[in-house]
């Protein structure tokens, strides 16, 4: 697997993205109900950001919950509504808790901006407001909220790297490793059966020197596909080598493994992998080993190395072929 991590990740740098200038593609919801203060606010930041103003504090909420709204400023003196509260139910909801709030308060009003900073709100400005204070406060919490979502999809993605397979999307050996020794203890101690099959492509070279290593690159993809649709969500199905697969079936007897690989044999050899957008069909076979867990096993590398005993039996025997 050739730089799958540069090429999969995809993701620019995180820092760059994060703190390239924010522009107008921010928009912003203003809750103010006095129309002179809210022209002041709009005109300020229409300039940078699409601003939209909402008198009312309950219909504020429902749009912030939609999630459109990159930040909210919310004033604190409002005529029938406490401002804060609104502030609270913004930081307090699954829907809106990443989106920045910012506070615009009256002077004496420090006891409740304390509070609202207390509960989680994320920055405050005192009337009356400096425009260019205003301005930067805002792009200061939309960068911050820009950073810390690219953050969390870089992680994301690092993770999945951390245990999926870059190229096919099945897991990789690094997660089969670690998560097998706990899956077999757990077979032992309750009494249940437990299986694997080791798959290898029949005479793969083949396939990469007639048709170039993209097409079978792609085939491995197409190969991995239609495994999944023949595994159940339990079953632990993972890129073991280049193009080998084991598969564990937990909670199947022996006849049951040997009927799975049978039916996986089968529908890699039934239909040809259609690749490059469908100008290409490419005939592929595969043999399998197939190994279930027996008393005398002391671990699941017992296990598996019958597996790829029987697979090498498989393969001498003239390959497509299921042999346990
Ligand atoms: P057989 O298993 O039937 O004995 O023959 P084979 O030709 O498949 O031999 P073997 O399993 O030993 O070799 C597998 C080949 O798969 C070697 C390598 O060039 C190719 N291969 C391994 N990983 C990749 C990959 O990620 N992409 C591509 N395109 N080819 C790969
Ligand atoms: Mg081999
Ligand atoms: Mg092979
Ligand atoms: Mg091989």
């Amino acid at each position: 697997c050739r730089a799958l991590a540069s090429r999969d990740f995809g993701m620019g740098d995180p820092l760059a993205l994060a703190t390239a200038e924010t522009g107008l593609n921010a928009s912003l919801l203003v809750v103010e109900d006095r129309a002179s203060a809210a022209d002041r606010l709009s005109s300020a930041l229409g300039q940078h950001y699409a601003v939209t103003v909402e008198a009312d504090p309950h219909k504020a909420l429902v749009l912030a919950t939609d999630g459109a709204f990159d930040l909210a400023l919310v004033s604190l003196d409002l005529q029938d509504f406490d401002g804060l509260r609104l502030c609270s139910q913004l930081r307090s909801l699954d829907r809106t808790r990443a989106m920045p709030v910012v506070m615009i308060a009256e002077p004496h009003d420090k006891a409740r901006v304390v509070r609202g900073l207390d509960f989680g709100v994320h920055d405050y400005l005192m009337r009356p407001v400096d425009r260019n204070e205003l301005v930067a406060r805002v792009r200061t919490q939309v960068r911050r909220r820009r950073f810390s979502d690219t953050l969390r999809g870089a992680v994301q993605a690092s993770m999945e790297l951390a245990i999926m397979d870059g190229l096919t999307g099945l897991h990789n050996r690094r997660y089969l490793d670690s998560h097998l020794g706990a899956l077999f203890e757990e077979a032992v101690q309750r009494g249940r059966p437990v299986a694997a099959l080791m798959l290898d492509i029949d005479r793969f070279k083949a396939i990469n020197d007639t048709w170039g290593h993209e097409a079978g690159d792609e085939v491995l993809r197409a190969f991995a596909d239609r495994i999944r649709t023949h595994t159940r969500g339990i079953d632990i199905v993972s890129r073991y080598g280049g193009e080998e697969v084991v598969i564990i079936l937990p909670d199947a007897e022996a006849t049951e493994a040997h009927a799975i690989a049978e039916r996986i044999r089968e529908r890699v050899e039934a239909l040809p992998f259609a690749i490059q957008r469908d100008t290409l069909k490419i005939a592929v076979t595969v043999s399998i080993g197939v190994s279930w867990r027996r008393p005398e096993d002391t671990s699941p590398g017992d296990m598996l190395k019958r597996a790829d005993r029987a697979l090498y039996r498989a393969k001498h025997a003239g390959r497509n072929r299921v042999e346990a």
